[in-house]
């Protein structure tokens, strides 16, 4: 029997117990308890059965070829974005995005994270090639490329359709979809910080058809905003429904709102005050419960810390963010985390909650499973692992 403190959280607990689906109701009493320690024995039952005491983590990269975004002025979360001439833009050729990919070879790479903005002029062609060139360069890394944002905006550049957009990348090379872009769906949220974006509908069309064509891929809600626990749980259940519907939802990734550097930290008078623990653990832990025909749920370290991360574990999370190597979206909007996890220290992090370390590929597949006698755990050093100063001249001077 799961104990939980909150006598509404009973019948729930009994549900999750028989391992029966939860309803809209049911996640919005989650959202809004105080038992936190209830809710996560909940989730961390619903975890166990389905990862055991496994914890995934991919050896990644996070590349983002450009900041330039038409969407600059609307998108009032994002602190990354510049208009075109706007100091502090960015566009990387692809020869500098092979450099970038090259100088951090040193790391057992094997998945490159591509996102960045929707730049006026970029051609399919531009990302088709940098693809291409990526995977001739290093052929066994798994392309994980462009957000469902990015894919509708060359579809509207190239006079084409998504599906299209989807097929020339596929093949060029593209592997998977990383779920950036979802934010919040609720139509009233996406009008005050994300007007222009995607609207919801599309997001989910691109990833339909994304799957209908073999191209995996993850998904995520911006949470921590103005967004109330009702749009969380409408945001959840779109996201239930799709999974039902094509099954090609990797995982999970709950992502919490950073206020510094953008109008609606400023208009929320939250600068310097990012999202509590105890936010960041809840919504680990429905997203574990809710979406029950996902297999997995993974925390983003680079947003909610190391430690809070490494708490998720027993949060129903079974999958941490990998080695990111440089990592620009949330550090430009405050993150005081590090830039990047050594691939020993996650191993570690993972062991050290009583875990099973395992490096997974980006379909989940087992690359390596660690022992618990491992001479990986010996080494020392919990702290983060600053760019190197190669990388760091290649990304831009003075964004580290
Ligand atoms: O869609 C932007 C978020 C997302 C801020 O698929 C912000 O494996 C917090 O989706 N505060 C892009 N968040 C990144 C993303 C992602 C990250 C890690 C793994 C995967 C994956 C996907 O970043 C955006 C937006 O939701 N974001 N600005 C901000 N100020």
């Amino acid at each position: 029997m799961i104990k939980v403190r909150d006598a509404r959280l009973r019948p729930i607990a009994a549900k999750v117990e028989f391992g029966e689906r939860l309803s809209n109701h049911d996640a919005l009493v989650l959202f809004d308890t105080g038992d936190l320690v209830g809710l996560g024995a909940m989730a961390n039952l619903a975890n166990q059965r389905k990862n055991g005491d496994r914890v995934f983590f991919a050896a990644n990269q996070h590349i983002n070829p450009t900041n330039v975004c038409i969407l600059r002025n609307t998108c009032v979360f994002c602190s990354f974005a510049r208009m075109p001439g706007e100091e502090g833009e960015y566009t990387h050729s692809i020869d500098e995005v092979l450099a970038e990919a090259h100088a951090a070879s040193d790391n057992p790479t094997r998945e490159f994270h591509i996102v960045g903005g929707l730049h006026p002029k970029l051609r399919l062609s531009y990302y088709a090639d940098m693809i291409r060139q990526l995977k001739a360069k290093h052929p066994g890394v798994h392309i994980k490329a462009l957000t469902a944002v990015e894919i509708a905006h060359l579809a509207k550049i190239e006079r084409s359709t998504t599906r299209q957009v989807l097929m020339d990348l596929k093949a060029a090379g593209l592997d998977t979809l990383p779920g950036g872009g979802a934010e919040v769906f609720g139509k009233n949220v996406r009008a005050t910080i994300a007007d222009r974006k995607l609207h919801a509908e599309d997001y989910l069309r691109v990833h339909r058809e994304a799957h209908g064509l073999g191209i995996r891929s993850n998904c995520t809600m911006l949470y921590g905003h103005v967004e109330t626990h009702e749009d969380r749980v409408e945001h959840l259940a779109m996201l239930r429904a799709l999974q039902d519907e094509t099954a090609g939802f990797l995982t999970y990734i709950p992502l919490a709102y950073h206020p510094d550097h953008n109008e609606l930290g400023k208009e929320l008078g939250r600068e310097g005050t990012a999202t509590t623990g105890f936010d960041d653990l809840k919504n680990v832990a429905v997203g574990r419960l809710f979406l029950d025909n996902f297999d997995h749920v993974k925390t983003h370290w680079p947003m909610v810390t190391q430690f809070v991360s490494q708490v998720a574990l027993h949060f129903g999370c079974d999958d941490i963010e990998g080695t990111v190597v440089y990592e620009r979206v949330y550090h430009d909007a405050g993150a005081h985390t590090p830039m990047a996890m050594g691939y020993g220290q996650i191993v570690r992090f993972i062991k050290a909650a009583g875990k099973t370390p395992v490096e997974r590929d980006s379909l989940y597949g087992t690359v390596r499973t660690f022992a618990a006698d491992d001479p990986l755990f010996e080494e020392r050093g919990a702290g983060g692992e600053p760019a190197s100063a190669e990388l760091i001249q290649l990304v831009g001077a003075g964004r580290a």
